[in-house]
């Protein structure tokens, strides 16, 4: 059994802060734990867009609060994010992710995250070297 708490993570090097200046994300269960995925509290900034691109990884993001919007880049669709919303990216959509004001969100990775990634030039993480001989 494992116990954490948000506040003991965001103290720690489970705080990522993005290169783009847009997100921060607070790794609260990472690949050691050992569960098949990991979990992550991230906080998009208000009146921020991020590129983003998982090829590597599906993802599933649930909104606690804040409101934004998500366009997939494929076909332009826009769909709006408030609290309550969940989106799975099944397809490793191609996406814009839009803030309008902060947003507080519930992200799981499969494959999970090994700590420290951030996001590549295509707004993806790379697969690790650990992850891709497993
Ligand atoms: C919603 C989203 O993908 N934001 C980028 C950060 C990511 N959730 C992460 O690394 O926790």
């Amino acid at each position: 059994m494992i116990v954490r708490t948000l506040e003991e993570c965001e103290n720690s090097a489970r705080k990522i802060e993005s290169e783009t200046g847009t997100w921060n994300s607070v790794r609260m269960s990472l690949k050691d734990d050992n569960m098949g995925f990991s979990f992550h509290i991230t906080t998009i900034y208000a009146n921020t867009e991020t590129p983003i691109w998982y090829q590597n990884h599906l993802e599933a993001v649930y909104c606690i609060s804040g409101e934004g919007e998500i366009e997939t880049v494929d076909d332009g669709k826009v769909y709006p994010i408030k609290p309550g919303t969940l989106y799975l990216l099944d397809k490793h959509d191609q996406h814009l992710l839009r803030g309008f004001s902060e947003m507080k969100m519930a992200c799981v990775f499969n494959p999970p995250l090994i700590g420290n990634e951030v996001h590549n030039k295509d707004g993806a993480y790379e697969l690790s070297a650990e992850t891709v001989t497993d």
